[in-house]
C-alpha cells in the first residue's frame, strides 16, 4: 500500500483538505516528507495545463492516483440529480472533463458529492434514476479512455444517500461497469458501517481507494480510529493501493501531513516482510 495526501490545486471551501494552493511549494514539502502520491482535488479540469501538471508531478517524483471532483458540487453547485436538466448535463459534462485529465494523469475520478441532495428532486425514484444514468454515462465515457471511477459512500450529515460500504456495493451492481468501484473512507465508516473491518471485507475487490482521517476528521492518530486494524483487514483483502489522508489542517497543514505519515508509515511497515522464521 502507498501513501497519498489529498489537496486541492487551489482556494477551497472544502475544510476537511491539508493543503489548497501553491501547488508546486505544496508538492516539494509533500515529497519530501516521504508521500507517494497526491490525490487533487479540481474544481474545473478545463483550467488547468494537463502537460504542466504532469511534469510538475513528474519533477517531485508523486504519482496522482485520484482526481477529487467535490468542488463542482460544494463551489459550483452541479449536481447530477438537480431538477433542472442544464445542470445535471453540465455536472456530466464537468466530470468527463476529469475523466480526460485523468487519462492523461493515470488517475481515476472520485464521484462523491457530485450525487447533490436527492430530497430536493422531484421523488426519490426520480433522483434514483437521474443518479444511474449520470453514473452509467460517465462509466461508458471512462471505459473507453481506460479510467476507473469511484464511488465515496458518505455520511448522513453531509449527502442524503449512499451512507455505508453496504450502500455502495449495492450501487455498484446496479450501475454495472467493471469500472466503477468504491472509495472508503475511514471518517464517514465510523459514523455509517457498524463495523469498519467488516465494511471493508464487503467491498472486497471492488475498494479501489481508501480515504484516511481520523474520528474527529483530524490526521490518522488524532483520535480513536484503530488504524493498525484497518491496514490489517486491507492487507487480508490484497488491497495494494492507496491510503489517501484526506483530513482538516489542524493544528496546522505541516503539523497534520507529517503527523499522518508518521503515524501510518511504521504501521504499513510492520507485517510487510515476512516474520524471520525462528
Ligand atoms: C470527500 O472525499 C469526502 O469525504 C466528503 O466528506 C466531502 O468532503
Ligand atoms: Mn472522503
Amino acid at each position: 500500500m502507498k501513501l497519498a495526501l489529498a489537496i486541492s490545486i487551489h482556494p477551497t471551501s472544502n475544510p476537511d483538505v491539508a493543503f489548497a494552493g501553491d501547488l508546486e511549494a505544496t508538492l516539494a514539502r509533500l515529497a519530501g516528507m516521504g508521500y507517494d502520491g497526491v490525490e487533487l482535488a479540481i474544481r474545473d479540469p478545463r483550467q488547468v495545463n494537463g502537460d504542466e501538471l504532469v511534469a510538475l508531478l513528474r519533477r517531485n517524483g508523486l504519482a496522482a492516483p485520484m482526481l477529487a471532483t467535490g468542488q463542482a458540487w460544494g463551489e459550483d453547485r452541479l449536481s447530477f440529480t438537480d431538477a433542472d436538466p442544464i445542470i445535471r448535463q453540465a455536472a456530466v459534462e464537468r466530470i468527463k472533463s476529469h475523466i480526460e485529465l485523468a487519462g492523461q494523469l493515470d488517475a481515476m475520478v472520485m464521484l462523491g458529492l457530485i450525487r447533490g441532495l436527492l430530497a430536493r428532486a422531484p421523488s426519490r425514484e426520480q433522483a434514483m434514476k437521474w443518479l444511474l444514468d449520470a453514473y452509467r454515462e460517465c462509466a461508458d465515457f471512462a471505459l473507453h479512455r481506460g479510467v476507473r471511477l469511484v464511488i465515496e459512500p458518505i455520511n448522513r450529515f453531509q449527502a442524503d444517500a449512499i451512507f455505508s460500504a453496504r450502500d455502495g456495493v449495492e450501487l455498484l451492481a446496479q450501475i454495472g461497469y467493471e469500472n466503477v468501484g468504491l472509495a472508503l473512507d475511514s471518517f464517514h465508516m465510523n459514523i455509517e458501517d457498524a463495523s469498519i473491518e467488516d465494511g471493508i471485507r464487503l467491498a472486497g475487490d471492488r475498494l479501489f481507494h481508501f480515504h484516511v482521517s481520523d474520528s474527529n476528521r483530524w490526521r490518522p492518530g488524532a483520535g480513536h480510529i484503530d488504524f493498525r486494524s484497518i491496514i490489517a483487514v486491507l492487507r487480508a483483502i490484497g488491497y495494494t493501493a492507496y491510503l489517501s489522508g484526506e483530513f482538516k489542517p489542524l493544528p496546522d497543514s505541516e503539523t497534520a501531513a507529517r503527523g499522518c505519515i508518521e503515524h501510518l508509515r511504521p504501521l504499513l511497515n510492520q507485517g510487510s516482510t515476512p516474520a524471520p522464521t525462528p
